[in-house]
């Protein structure tokens, strides 16, 4: 297959149309091109992305492989299969939720929606979960407790019309690259300005007009010191949250005093002046894991959009707009029946349980009642011994989750199925591997970030025992009944049609959008309820400008139909630093890096770095070795190299996510509203590199002792 196919991006969720072409000889991606045509990102792409589609790093899987003692070993796929449905049948005899699925914004909306079919209605587990709860939960929550339905409301065609642009917790000028130019062309505008909320000079707060640095996790505090201000200057829109909101004047009474907020989150009063007056201009606020990745991380995400409320900053060229992260997110999200079924019809209400039921021909009372724990608490239910079969579906939890030598543990326990295209960390410690094809390799669809789905295509066959994810759930699905799917290999078209059926009529009606439609136009946003439009800005009817314009109207699917405001309390950091673990550690991406790494790095081991503010290094000094020390958090220690950058606070610690060993050392806390982790604080201290043991276990040493425990 040498020629080339329009197809899209699959390395992050800004859907960079492309252009892709496999090699004349063997297996894989040969060149990729900007598609020209491409409605969302017309020819643009970027480095990163360009790169890992056509050389990824990584050692591909090409066998089945099961457990044979200490080693992995090949296998028929008959066999492979087979073991798995046992230990499936078995397990579901027992409990269906002493089965877990772990699945991923990594596959086509077709895989992600046959997962969540085999796991809610073939299996029947609440123990279904996936990658995107590590990155999205709490905007998603934010998003339902506002709007009534999950997304953002504004699309790419805001960003040229915004005046101020706000980044807050977000590196878009390393993660979303694509995007990020089109901010920095809309914000050198005369009049306009970039707005970066960050505790990191990041390379975006490098770009910046104005940068606030605020105390790590205190975003709650800081959005929370700017309402005060807003309405303690009769800065309101009172106009638009008197139309259409509810809920302001109990936020008014929950704020706290604004110089007292803003003094926990560590800013002065001049800097939340100086936000306050941004927001004057049409906004649009961009955020992302700095503020997701929290125990506070749902109220501080409601919070950003209180302030888009409040101000009027909701319509065209404004709003709210949380960045996705991987590249199916938004379909794990719509589709996978995680959070909700299928179109976000909510997960407990009856009559659509019923009509899921009914669509996938499986028993009503088989659906579980309840969406589950997240995954950290799925670690903690095969922690109690609740769980006996793991199966992980692109995704590299030993490596991506929080206090990660706690889930290498804990999978050690069950019998684990990883399902991936890579040998990841999760691989190795499986009792059977199920490889699977990958991008360049597999036909369906995506969602990007602002809701448009577009193809994925093949542009390379695969050896002959990969097969497709689609195909692999399938035929597992098939083995526990035998009616939820035809006899693999599947039409991904027949099962999108299916999605089709299940999303029409709903807050996310998928149902105009047909493959052929697909081929035609490329890209087309949800809401399409029919085969002629398509989704523009969400709830929103009316002119293209101001917020309270005649002939404009706003309609919110929440029970009011109006948008709501949340108030909120803070709750602190889950881990604060303190006499013995001094400092605070904070994760975070890197160019040219991709999440675990699996994809994008040469190998698994080698040394991390950590960056540091010079000053802070100057008073750890005696625990270097030639740059070398070690980092040490109650739940682990991790040798690392040491890189001096003042664009790291002090009295903190700065490490990329995609070496491996990171997550040994973060908190297991979680956001108790979405389940989202606390990745971005926790609290270390540095330790001699020649002295104590390698790996520490919830604060207990696997030898010896630690020194000032
Ligand atoms: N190059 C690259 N691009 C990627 C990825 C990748 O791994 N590499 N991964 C993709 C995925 S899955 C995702 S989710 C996105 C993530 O994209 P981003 O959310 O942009 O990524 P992060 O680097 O995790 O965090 C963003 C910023 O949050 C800041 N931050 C940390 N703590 C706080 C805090 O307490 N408050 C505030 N306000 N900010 C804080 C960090 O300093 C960092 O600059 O990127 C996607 N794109
Ligand atoms: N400390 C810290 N930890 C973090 C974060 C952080 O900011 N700080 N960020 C979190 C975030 S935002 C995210 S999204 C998670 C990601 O967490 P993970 O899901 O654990 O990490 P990835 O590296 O994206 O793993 C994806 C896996 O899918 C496999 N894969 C890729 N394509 C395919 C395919 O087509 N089919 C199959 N079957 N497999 C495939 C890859 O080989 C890889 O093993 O990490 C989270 N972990
Ligand atoms: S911005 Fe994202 S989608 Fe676009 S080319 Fe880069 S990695 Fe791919
Ligand atoms: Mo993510």
């Amino acid at each position: 297959m040498t020629h080339w196919k329009p197809t899209t991006c699959m390395r992050c969720a800004v859907g960079c149309g492309q252009h892709q072409r496999g090699v004349d000889q063997g297996y894989g991606v040969d060149k990729v091109r900007g598609d020209y045509d491409h409605p969302a990102t017309a020819g643009l792409s970027c480095e990163r992305g360009i790169r890992e589609t056509e050389n990824p790093d990584g050692e591909w899987l090409t066998e089945p492989l099961i457990r044979r003692g200490d080693t992995l070993r090949p296998t028929s796929w008959e066999q492979a299969l087979g073991v798995v449905a046992a230990e499936f049948i078995q397990a579901i005899a027992d409990d269906p939720d002493s089965v877990a699925v772990l699945g991923s914004g990594q596959q086509t909306n077709e895989a992600a929606y046959a997962l969540g079919k085999v796991a809610r209605g073939g299996i029947g587990t609440r123990h279904f979960d996936a990658n995107t709860t590590l990155c999205m939960a709490s905007a998603v929550r934010a998003y339902y407790d506002a709007f009534g339905s999950d997304a953002p409301p504004p699309t790419y065609d805001d960003i040229p019309e915004a005046e101020t642009h706000v980044v807050w917790g977000a590196n878009p000028a390393v993660a979303h690259p694509v995007l990020y130019r089109w901010i920095l062309d809309s914000a050198a505008d005369a009049d306009s300005r970039l707005v970066v909320v960050d505790p990191v000079e990041s390379e975006t707060a490098a770009d910046a007009d104005q940068y606030v640095a605020p105390d790590p996790g205190t975003d709650l505090e800081l959005a929370r010191a700017l309402l005060a201000r807003l309405v303690g200057t009769d800065r309101i829109d009172r106009a638009f949250v008197d139309a259409y909101t509810e809920g302001y004047d109990e936020l008014v009474d929950s704020l706290p005093d604004a110089a007292s907020a803003a003094e926990t989150a560590g800013v002065s009063m001049a800097t939340v002046d100086a936000l306050a007056d941004a927001f004057a201009d049409p906004t649009l606020l961009y955020w992302g894991m700095g503020v997701n990745q929290s125990t506070n991380g749902t109220d501080a995400a409601r919070m950003l959009v209180n302030l888009c409320l409040a101000t009027g900053n909701l319509g065209p060229g404004t709003g709210p707009f949380s960045l996705t992260g991987q590249a199916n997110s938004m379909g794990a999200r719509v589709v996978s029946s995680k959070e909700t079924w299928p179109g976000q019809r909510p997960f407990t209400d009856q009559e659509h349980r019923a009509t899921v039921a009914s669509t996938w021909g499986v028993p009503l009372s088989r659906l579980p009642a309840s969406s589950g724990p997240g995954p950290v608490g799925i670690v903690d239910q095969i922690n109690r011994g609740n769980v006996d079969v793991c199966w992980t579906v692109a995704t590299n939890p030993v490596a991506g989750m929080p206090d990660a030598t706690n889930v290498e543990r804990s999978l050690d326990d069950v019998f684990l199925v990883a399902q991936d295209a890579f040998r990841s960390e999760t691989v190795e410690h499986a009792d059977v591997v199920l490889p699977a094809a990958t991008w360049g390799e597999t036909e369906g669809t995506t969602m990007n970030m602002e809701r448009r789905v577009s193809r994925v295509t093949a542009v390379s066959d695969t050896v002959d025992a990969v097969r497709q994810d689609l195909d692999i759930i399938a035929a597992l699905g098939n083995r526990i009944d035998e009616d939820l799917f035809d006899e693999p290999p599947l039409d991904p078209e027949t099962v999108f049609d299916e999605i089709r059926s299940l999303t029409e009529g709903t807050v996310a009606d998928c149902s105009g959008i047909t493959y052929d439609r697909l081929d035609a136009e490329l890209a087309v946003r949800w809401p399409a309820p029919d085969e002629e439009t398509q989704g523009g800005y969400r709830y929103y009817e009316g002119s293209e400008s101001g917020s309270t314009d005649e002939g404009e109207s706003w309609s919110f699917p929440t029970d009011s139909g109006r948008a709501c405001f949340s108030a909120a309390t803070y709750r602190g950091l889950p881990e604060p630093t303190d006499a013995t673990y001094p400092l605070l550690l904070t994760t975070g991406r890197r160019a040219g890096a991709y999440n675990t790494g699996v994809r994008t790095r040469e190998t698994a081991s080698e040394v991390p770095t950590a960056r540091i503010h010079p000053e802070t290094a100057g008073q750890y000094i005696d625990l270097l070795d030639r740059g070398r020390t070690v980092v040490e958090s109650r739940r682990a220690r991790v040798t690392v190299d040491l890189a001096p950058d003042d664009s790291v606070p002090t009295g903190a610690i700065w490490m990329d996510v995609h070496n491996p060993a990171v997550n040994d050392l973060t908190v297991p806390a979680v956001d108790p509203d979405s389940n989202e982790p606390n990745y971005k604080q926790c609290a270390v201290r540095l330790a001699s590199p020649d002295a104590g043991p390698t790996v520490t276990q919830n604060g207990l040493p696997r030898t010896g002792t630690l020194d000032g425990d």
